[in-house]
């Protein structure tokens, strides 16, 4: 999407003025519209079509322009003036999560280091202690952050890549009158992140395939082109492989694409001891096909149930089919609203209104509306007085509205010492209430474990939002013993989020699995600050099924009379 290329020149815009000392408000502008650029789920170029850009909050008549001149020519002038008069190492630099305008300009004129590379080697080699303010903690910074940075430019988000890789599947079914495409790799695992979008046509006219994808998606580069497949690199930088196969292939092709690769070589293990054969053409016995049109036919072929993509890691899902235990996961219908969703009462842009209208839209019954409590003013968090109001907002609203329900909830900051920025009794108004860690990323192990346990115990909380803090590309996880924290909330009933904004996905499946071996509940929220936001849920759905959840693991899946009978217990 041009949503990340325009978000990324607008946050290298904020750290050059930085560094120049420019106006602190003109920096946060451009730091805001980046992050609201990376949240959009729309292109910037369709809103730019309808003439909508500065209907985006935080993008005002300046920046749409800027916006437009960047669709238009490709780049953005002013960015490339203020680059010119920059060394480019030390915009390289700021790219690295962790270097701020002032380490990087040390790096670079007091330690004359030119590239990353270079960077790197010498925070390994111990060589850049001593000077200036750098102690060997800055190295170990320097070090985590470039490993982050690499990892952000090697693999995608899946929430960011998802609705782009649909909607060419979509497309490319329309151009082609068929429906036999699918989604294949890691992004049809639904994996946290993926490298690239692999697409799979079943088609008898495989050069025409190639031909209407190239025309549909205008390549960057072509990295390879075949008869019946090929590799590029769209304009936002995706990478795509598209293969085709004949009809009655289609389903050893998905399921030999899908992968993952080690659940691959188990299938192929238990085809052997079988006396068959399979690979991406079809199921073999004594030279003849007996299977291929459709993964179900192959896995009967097999003597085995149909395996849900999510779980196709080789993490027991054999084990289970061979024992005809694979669960029925949660499935996105059985999920009857959003358990964390922030309004225009702290940093959100929706009224309750239009967060309703969203609700509807998306076919839920209720939505938890969670502002940001008092301690995080950058988040326009809420005093206690905000609160009772917004208490009353909400339940008049509830007497008026017929169908959709809100819950009146609050993301209440665990403040460093684990107490929580609210007094219990305002707690206790509430419907809902998530508590969370946005301080103090940076205590140690044991006194931020501590720090969520004692919340975990709070008998007021009923989940901890992201537990464990990861902001994929710019913020490790916190140093936290999530098991510890697994562990309390089976004890005291506290649920676990999977928050299910795309950067986080946390916690992810394999933590959820953990959850839910304990006995814990996980509620699944969008994080949703804009209400188009909300459709994140379903990433949070694909988190659950990738974590073993069935329904009833899920506190999502409550009627609102269930949930609030279950949230007053
Ligand atoms: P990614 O792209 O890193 O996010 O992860 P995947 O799983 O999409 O990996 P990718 O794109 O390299 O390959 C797509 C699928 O193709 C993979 O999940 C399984 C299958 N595959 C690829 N190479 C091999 C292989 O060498 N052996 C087997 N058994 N399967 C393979
Ligand atoms: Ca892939």
């Amino acid at each position: 999407m041009y949503n990340d290329k325009v978000a990324d020149i607008f946050l290298n815009i904020a750290r050059i003025l930085e560094i120049n000392n420019a106006n602190p408000f003109r920096i946060r502008a451009y730091r805001n519209a980046a992050h609201r650029l990376k949240t959009l789920t729309e292109d910037i170029s369709e809103i730019a079509k309808r003439g909508e850009l500065e209907q985006i909050p935080g993008i005002g008549k300046d920046l749409a322009y800027k916006i437009r001149e960047y669709l238009d020519t490709g780049s953005i002038r002013y960015y490339e003036e203020l680059k010119s008069k920059l060394p480019g190492e030390i915009l390289d630099f700021l790219n690295i999560p962790g270097i701020g305008p002032r380490l990087a300009e040390t790096l670079y004129y007091k330690l004359n280091i030119t590239s990353i590379n270079e960077l790197e080697k010498k925070a390994r080699n111990q060589q850049l202690r001593g000077v200036k303010g750098i102690k060997s903690k800055t190295e170990d910074n320097i070090l985590r952050g470039i490993k982050l940075f690499r990892e952000g430019r090697e693999r995608y988000p899946l929430g960011y890549v998802l609705p782009y890789a649909e909607k060419i599947r979509q497309q490319l079914c329309e151009a082609l009158g068929s429906t036999t495409i699918s989604l294949a790799g890691s992004i049809r695992r639904r994996k946290t992140t993926v490298k690239d979008i692999d697409i799979l046509v079943a088609s008898d006219d495989p050069a025409k395939v190639v031909d209407v994808f190239l025309n549909l998606v205008p390549p960057a580069e072509i990295l390879a082109k075949g008869s019946t497949k090929t590799s590029i690199i769209t304009e936002q930088g995706y990478q795509i492989d598209l293969r085709v196969v004949s009809e009655d292939s289609y389903g050893a092709a998905l399921c030999y694409f899908t992968g993952s690769k080690l659940h691959n070589i188990r299938i192929r293990e238990l085809a052997l001891k079988k006396g068959l054969k399979i690979n991406e053409y079809g199921v073999y016995k004594d030279g003849h096909k007996i299977a291929g049109a459709t993964e179900t036919e192959v896995y009967d072929a097999l003597g085995l149930a149909y395996i849900p993509p999510e779980i196709r890691e080789d993490v027991g899902e054999i084990e289970a089919v061979l024992q005809n235990q694979i669960p029925t996961l949660v499935k996105p219908e059985d999920i009857k609203g959003d358990l964390h969703v922030h309004s225009k009462y702290s940093d959100g842009t929706g009224t309750i209104e239009e967060i309703a209208a969203q609700a509807r839209a998306l076919g839920l019954e209720w939505v938890a509306v969670c502002d940001h409590s008092k301690s995080l003013r950058i988040a326009k968090g809420l005093t206690e007085e905000d609160l009772r109001r917004k208490i009353s907002d909400i339940r008049s609203f509830n007497d008026r509205s017929p169908d959709i329900k809100l819950l009146c909830g609050t993301e209440v900051d665990i403040l460093p010492d684990g107490r929580l920025d609210y007094p219990d009794n305002i707690l206790a108004e509430l419907d809902f209430v998530i508590a969370a860690v946005h301080s103090a990323f940076k205590q140690d192990r044991t006194a931020m474990t501590e720090r969520l346990v004692k919340a975990a115990r709070h008998p007021l909380v009923h989940s901890i939002a992201h537990p464990t803090g990861r902001l994929f590309g710019e913020r490790e996880a916190y140093d936290v013993d999530i098991d510890r924290i697994i562990e309390t909330c089976s004890r005291h009933g506290t649920a676990l989020e999977i928050n299910a904004y795309p950067k986080r996905l946390d916690l992810d499946g394999p933590s959820c699995r953990l959850a839910r071996k304990k006995g814990v509940r996980l509620t699944i929220g969008s994080d949703a600050h804009l209400v188009h936001q909300m459709n994140y849920l379903s990433l949070g759905v694909a988190a659950a099924r990738r974590g073993w959840l069935i329904a009833t693991d899920v506190l999502n899946t409550l009627s609102y009379n269930e949930l609030r009978r279950f949230l007053q217990k």
